[in-house]
């Protein structure tokens, strides 16, 4: 038996950002970092909302968060007893994932006793504009206790602030605190209504940015005293109303729909590995956080690179959705591939406007996706250590692969539920015009019989501005192949012209083969630079957040590669090579690798599922899965803060798990398992959605039943 539960229980103040992403609970519509209700923005408090941008003067756009309804403390005899000023005799803090409630007990020495606090939280799963909480208090001894319990307008921005204007007030028992952003002047408010069990004086405070509400009682000793506070939040943006008023509901009805609606989830979602709890507890715990993001029943939504822990990345989009996200999506809930796939169709005018900025046809996806297809990545991405001036880098204008990622992830979606439908819902046009996109790309010399993509960076952003990087090249060629493929399935007169030019495009494209040894070049000329060790060029750092890439990093004229890049493509196209080959440039890169990135070690793993090595694999899985428990992990790209939680490392563990060690592939419109599970697993047993149906699969020493 393997408890959901994440305990933390001493206080530590370094933890607190990383509490902030590892504690977070979320239901789509927004997520509500793993702080402790008296802090504030100092300690990276935030109500993230999903989806809603906003740009504060010049600096990058990025997510609103919004006011914060839950911000209480306690005074005891006219003193305030807080986190981090008053260190505690006890404190832990709980994340219970499988029903989504985070909790918190904090005791602290008085000079007359004991007093304790205990607070429970949630982000209804069922009711998604709605927060509870349930704040109690405690003392052994008599006092004077005041609970201060409001909504703190005054948030943590990363580029803020974005609320320039604010509308602050109660009325008929729910106070409010309204925001209204700068740039597009979207209103975010937090409201919120508050029940007693007990006797109490109660006054309130309307300030600018924050409403309070103060109770005042005795407290008498070893009696608690609990207020129950139910807060909404709503957006000028939102396309469907809250359901209900927040006076009329009460905390208990509210946690029983919102867990039952977690036990559903799970009932799809769960996946149990017999022999190995921690896998089974990392991999459930991944599971939990793409359930907090997922746009569930919400529409023209996708999922940001750190999900909903922050601003981080911009709150954009980028390719970790259809790459690493979406898979756990098409087999447990498909509406929500669905949903995130629409995003894309959406925004396809954005795309098609990127395309024309840089002289070149059909849709080019934004490398960082906001609302309607913006693009959020600047020309200069990256803050430089020294200088502390912004470097020039070509994320932006050259990650061309990221329109294919787009169209990978809608064929896993088409494959994994057979909706063809969808091709008439605009992907079949989204579909054309990446092929567009990428025929406008290819370049050929005089004396050369084939076409080149020149001028690239690849997934392993360290190497700028390569030609021929194998994994562009093959994705465009798999973008190509795509759209003839379904030209041919639904013949029109609209597209018919186009099949001679897309066949010329994938049969001429260059594509890279292995080398005599078997390996595959990442680009034209990598092998000559410089072979030294990730150690090696980890120690010419001179400040360790230095940007490894671009033109003057330590990696870029070293065989150092930041992220999986050929171990994408030949674990994506593994029907293209043998496991001889996969082997051997598993061999090669993974050493090179410098891990950089997030969604890595689930590449690498995968890859060594595909060669029959599940306990290669191993490791990398974990090191995928358990990627937001574990402390550490990059936090900066030059002086450019990126904590938070990591989904696309959430999704790829679900990945290994389920594509690498569990075998699940789809054969000829079958699902098909073939097991390779590590040592210790004795057997796993999940559930999987494909084609509407739901499966039962259970692996036992390498025996399996589909059901
Ligand atoms: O999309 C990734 C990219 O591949 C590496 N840097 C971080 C991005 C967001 O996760």
């Amino acid at each position: 038996m393997v408890d959901f539960i994440l305990t933390e229980n001493i206080f530590n103040n370094e933890n607190i950002p990383w509490n902030g992403n590892r504690f977070l609970i979320g239901n789509g519509y927004f997520g509500i970092r793993g702080t402790l209700e008296e802090y504030t923005k100092e300690q990276m408090c935030a109500v993230n909302m999903a989806g809603i941008y906003d740009r504060a003067g010049s600096a990058w756009r990025e997510t609103v968060n919004a006011p914060n309804p839950l911000h209480t403390y306690v005074k005891v005899n006219g003193k305030k007893y807080a986190l981090p000023e008053n260190k505690p005799v006890f404190h832990e803090q709980q994340l219970d994932f499988e029903n989504g409630l985070h909790s918190r007990k904090t005791v602290w020495q008085t000079e007359n006793g004991t007093i304790t606090v205990k607070c429970e939280r949630f982000a209804s799963m069922s009711r998604r504009h709605l927060i509870a909480m349930k704040y109690t208090f405690s003392a052994d001894f008599e006092c004077d206790a005041e609970m201060i319990t409001g909504i703190d307008g005054d948030v943590w921005d990363i580029n803020g602030p974005h609320f320039v204007k604010f509308n602050s007030g109660s009325e008929d028992g729910v106070n409010y605190v309204e925001g209204i952003t700068g740039e597009k002047h979207i209103s975010v408010t937090a409201r919120d209504s508050v029940k007693l069990d007990f006797d109490a004086e109660c006054s309130g405070d309307v300030c600018e940015k924050a409403v309070y509400r103060r109770i005042v009682f005795k407290a008498e000793p070893h009696k608690e005293y609990c207020i129950e506070k139910i807060a909404e939040i709503t957006t000028s943006e939102d396309d469907f109303e809250p359901i209900g008023d927040i006076r009329d509901i009460t905390y208990q009805e509210l946690k029983a729909e919102h867990t039952a609606a977690w036990e559903k989830i799970w009932d799809i979602s769960k996946i149990t590995i017999d022999g190995d709890d921690d896998a089974m507890y990392a991999l459930n715990y991944s599971i939990y956080h793409l359930n907090c993001i997922a746009p569930r029943e919400m529409k023209g939504k996708s999922i940001a690179a750190r999900g909903l822990s922050g601003q981080v990345y911009k709150g954009a989009v980028f390719w970790d959705t259809e790459m690493f996200m979406i898979d756990y999506y098409i087999h447990t809930e498909p509406e929500i591939a669905k949903t995130l796939l629409q995003y894309r169709i959406d925004t396809i005018d954005g795309a098609r406007a990127k395309a024309k900025e840089y002289g070149l046809n059909g849709a080019y996806y934004a490398w960082e996706s906001q609302e309607g297809g913006y693009e959020g990545c600047s020309d200069y991405n990256i803050t430089d250590v020294f200088t502390k001036r912004p470097m020039r880098t070509y994320f932006r204008d050259k990650q061309y692969h990221v329109s294919a990622a787009i169209v990978y992830g809608l064929m896993k979606y088409i494959k994994g539920t057979g909706d063809y439908g969808i091709l008439n819902e605009g992907a079949m046009e989204m579909v054309i015009e990446c092929a567009e996109f990428y025929r406008s790309l290819l370049v050929k010399k005089a004396d050369e019989p084939y076409y080149e993509i020149r001028d690239v960076v690849g997934p392993d952003e360290y190497h700028e501005r390569v030609n021929n990087n194998s994994y562009t090249n093959r994705m465009a060629k798999f973008v190509f192949d795509t759209a003839l493929e379904l030209i041919e399935k639904y013949p029109s007169d609209e597209y018919d012209s186009l099949k001679s030019m897309f066949k010329d495009s994938s049969e001429n494209i260059f594509i890279r083969k292995p080398n005599d040894g078997g390996i595959i070049e990442q680009f034209d000329g990598y092998f000559k630079l410089e072979d030294a060790s990730v150690d090696e060029v980890r120690s010419r750092l001179i400040d360790p957040k230095e940007y490894w890439g671009g033109a003057y990093g330590v990696a870029a004229d070293t065989q150092v590669i930041k992220q999986a890049d050929i171990a994408a493509m030949l674990s994506m196209f593994s029907n293209d090579y043998t496991a001889d080959i996969m082997k051997k440039n598993f061999d090669y890169y993974e050493p090179r690798t410098e891990h950089g990135s997030s969604l890595t070690a689930c590449m690498y793993s995968l890859l060594a599922c595909m060669t029959g090595n599940p306990d290669a694999a191993y490791p990398l899985f974990m090191k995928s899965a358990a990627e937001d428990l574990r402390p550490g992990g990059k936090q900066w790209l030059g002086l450019i803060y990126i904590g938070g939680t990591h989904p696309a490392a959430a999704g790829g563990a679900w990945i290994v798990a389920v594509k690498g060690f569990a075998g699940i592939s789809e054969q000829n419109g079958r699902l098909v398992c073939r097991p390779c599970l590590p040592k210790k697993w004795k057997g796993m047993s999940f559930k999987l959605m494909y084609r509407n149906k739901i499966y039962d699969i259970a692996i036992q020493d390498n025996n399996v039943s589909i059901t």
